[in-house]
């Protein structure tokens, strides 16, 4: 197989788009596409301030070099969650995110959740009886707060997280099963900024996650292998997997899969937007995010119940 554009032997076969390109295109062609993308769904300008989540994967490291390449202002930001699980889990992504900061220049700023409210995660799991044995409820929960409290905090535009296509094709499958209105209608390559919550944007949202493997690797971005101990066995795994199933048959179903649905969602065609009720939402007395729970937000009374019980 040849490059298309220099006739080279090509190295990343993108059966999808019918397109093979050797490894000097291949890195041109996906910032090249990534930009296309900012501007396409209007995610930011380059005079708007980016916080950029780096878990220390090759998604979001993915991400902030294609920015920083692109001639943005990315600034990254590391959650310390606290995550051994045999592996030295957050240790190892903190390191390589450090790492990745240091060898490009660029700002990092790092929040150890431990430090900040006393538990880890799983230790907030654990005393707060959430999760039912896995901490992903609580570290959704605190990922998002802490993200954009941090946003919020230190004058950021926007907030870019690395999700590819297959974790969106994943998102958007499950939804579809049980057809989440709220949820469907808030998925999207961009979350607008809305009453104190940061404007969210996915700029690799239609990279196969292969490609941005491929990126990564070619680019010579050292990141951690292995995924978080607690995501084996998720439901999001089960769909990223029969989405492949179907994706192996008919190349291209995936990405048709979340295309489709932005165009039907923008177009209006989706009959669940006439039935969704958007909650009132009121400021949480105590971090001052929004919220539609009474009293504090579910984040706040997770941290008051972990703490109480550990006292
Ligand atoms: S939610 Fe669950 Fe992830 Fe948090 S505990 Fe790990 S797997 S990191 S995306
Ligand atoms: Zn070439
Ligand atoms: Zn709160």
């Amino acid at each position: 197989m040849k490059c298309r554009k220099c006739q080279n032997k090509a190295s990343v076969h993108m059966r999808q788009h019918k397109l093979a390109l050797c490894k000097e295109h291949y890195l041109e062609w996906v910032p090249e596409q990534t930009e296309r993308f900012i501007k396409k769904y209007q995610m930011f300008t380059r005079e708007e301030k980016i916080l950029v989540a780096v878990s220390g994967g090759k998604d979001s490291l993915s991400l902030w070099d294609i920015l920083m390449q692109l001639g943005y202002q990315a600034d990254g930001l590391y959650l310390g969650l606290g995550i051994d699980g045999g592996i030295g889990y957050s240790h190892e992504s903190q390191r390589l995110s450090e790492k990745f900061a240091n060898e490009h220049n660029l700002k990092l700023h790092v929040v150890d959740i431990e430090k900040e409210y006393g538990q880890s995660i799983p230790m907030l799991a654990e005393s707060s009886h959430r999760g039912y044995g896995k901490p992903c409820a609580v570290c959704g929960l605190a990922k998002r707060h802490e993200m954009n409290r941090i946003a919020r905090d230190l004058g950021y535009d926007v907030l870019a997280t690395g999700h590819n296509l297959d974790d969106e094709a994943a998102v958007l499958f499950g939804n579809t099963l049980s057809w989440a209105s709220e949820y469907l209608l808030r998925q999207g390559p961009v979350l607008p900024e809305a009453d104190g919550l940061a404007r969210k944007v996915k700029p690799l949202c239609r990279f196969y996650e292969r490609e941005m493997t491929a990126y990564a690797l070619l680019s010579g971005i050292e990141y951690i292998y292995e995924e978080c101990p607690f995501a084996e066995g998720s439901q999001s795994i089960f769909y990223k997997e029969t989405l492949n199933q179907l994706e192996t048959t008919r190349p291209g179903a995936k990405l048709t899969f979340y295309l489709k649905f932005l165009e039907a969602r923008k177009s209006g065609e989706l009959f669940i937007e006439k039935n969704v009720k958007q909650g009132l939402l009121h400021a949480c007395p105590k971090c001052g995010q929004p919220t539609s729970t009474p009293d504090l937000c579910s984040f706040c009374r997770m941290v008051e119940k972990a703490n109480v019980k550990t006292e």
